[in-house]
């Protein structure tokens, strides 16, 4: 395994480097101040054909002519280091809604949900959290009975879901048989519009604000047969694979963080001017800024690493676990040290110090506390 970049892999990395800086940069402030969740830019963002990186040929993708899951990695880092809540807007499309219909779905499944996610027309979702099932996923109280024509009626609701009310598409996860547990979820995919299908609370975040965060509720939606996904039962299951490649794109968003904090930082400490020489020429800034380089050089090795297994079809749940806790903690705490290296100005929103340090944030936290990061690799070791 090595990282020397292919050309089909750095062209995914330049295509999405100039969307950044030609697209979201120039209007990223005021964006992230006024909470904008842009349609048309993200409209834009998914004609390039970064969401097919490494979905095949006959689903609209660039798989077969070399893209691959580092390719689509190396766009969503890119895209993070402009703009980190447009990235997860993608990754959510890519790694938690493609990409389980890709895994799981059935040949009309691909034809009909696949395709238009993979071609950019359509934007996808996941809704597996709840108000009482956070970190405890199999604690599902949305129901879904099935009726005598084989459909399924669900009624519940799901919180906290990236590109609700915008999403065309999403896969969401409801009980069918309370008696089996965690083996009586099941996995179902929904259309927007679908009768009973509404959107309830937008939250309001402390960062990712370009990003779009909100309820979903089901009153009596009939959700036809072939819309299950995979067996009924196996929507645990489903949950926990698909999570483990979302978590190599959180890992990915938060190394593009990471890397914007720390660049910034190293321009500030060039230009600004304390005691007679510029911040960097003070050993105790630029130790901080050769360690910061330091932990998100570790952490990049991590998430590329990740993202290789998975390509080559190896197990990589502990990977991208590892990926995603030391990459996101490095985010944190990177985008903290470049705040104090702003000083006052890092703590002012005029500057983008603070805009990183408050994206970072929940990258410890979705698809998976840092908690629960750890739960998955003690359990692989203690196994
Ligand atoms: N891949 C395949 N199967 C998996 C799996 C994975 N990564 N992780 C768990 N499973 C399977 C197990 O093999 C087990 O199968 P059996 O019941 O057939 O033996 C089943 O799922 C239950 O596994 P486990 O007992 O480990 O599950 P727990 O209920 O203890 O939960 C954690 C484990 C906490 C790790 C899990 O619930 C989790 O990841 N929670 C966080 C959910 C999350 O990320 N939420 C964010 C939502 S999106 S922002």
């Amino acid at each position: 395994m090595d990282f020397n970049l292919t050309e089909v892999q750095q062209d995914f990395m330049n295509l999405a480097r100039d969307f950044g800086e030609k697209r979201l940069a120039p209007t990223i402030m005021e964006r992230d101040h006024q909470g904008i969740y842009d349609d048309a830019l993200i409209a834009e963002l998914l004609s390039l054909g970064i969401t097919g990186a490494y979905f095949e040929e006959k689903y609209g993708g660039a798989g077969d002519d070399g893209g691959d899951v580092l390719s689509y990695i190396l766009a969503v880092e890119e895209l993070a280091k402009y703009d980190a809540g447009v990235s997860i807007t993608l990754s959510a499309t890519v790694s938690l809604c493609a990409n389980p219909i890709w895994q799981f779905g059935t040949e009309e499944q691909k034809e009909k949900f696949l395709v238009p996610l993979v071609e950019g027309t359509k934007l996808g979702a996941f809704g597996l959290t709840e108000p009482n099932a956070g970190t405890d996923a199999s604690g599902q109280q949305t129901v879904a009975v099935k009726n005598d024509d084989g459909t399924y009626t669900l009624n519940g609701s799901k919180i906290f879901i990236t590109n609700g009310g915008h999403a065309d598409i999403y896969i969401v996860f409801a009980m069918t048989d309370k008696s089996k547990g965690n083996h009586g979820i099941t996995a179902f995919i929904l259309e927007d519009g679908m009768p009973g299908f509404t959107y309830g609370k937008k939250e309001d975040k402390m960062g990712i604000h370009t990003s779009v965060t909100m309820e979903l509720v089901f009153q009596d939606v009939k959700v036809p047969a072939e819309n299950m996904l995979g067996e009924e039962g196996k929507g645990f299951k489903i949950a926990m694979m698909t999570l483990d490649g979302g978590r190599i794109g959180v890992g990915a968003q938060a190394l593009g963080i990471a890397e914007a904090a720390l660049a910034d930082a190293v321009e500030y400490s060039k230009q600004r001017v304390q005691f007679g020489k510029p911040l960097c020429k003070f050993q105790s800034v630029s130790f901080k800024l050769a360690d910061m380089k330091m932990q998100i050089e570790a952490a990049r090795n991590l998430v590329y690493k990740a993202a290789c297994l998975k390509q080559e079809g190896k197990p990589f749940t502990v990977e991208a676990a590892i990926a995603k806790r030391v990459a996101s903690d490095v985010a944190m705490r990177v985008s903290t040290e470049a705040v104090q290296i702003f000083g006052g100005y890092g703590y002012s929103e005029e500057y983008p110090a603070a805009r990183h340090m408050r994206d970072a944030k929940i990258t410890q936290i979705y698809e998976g506390t840092n908690e629960v990061q750890l739960m998955v690799t003690a359990g692989a070791l203690l196994r």
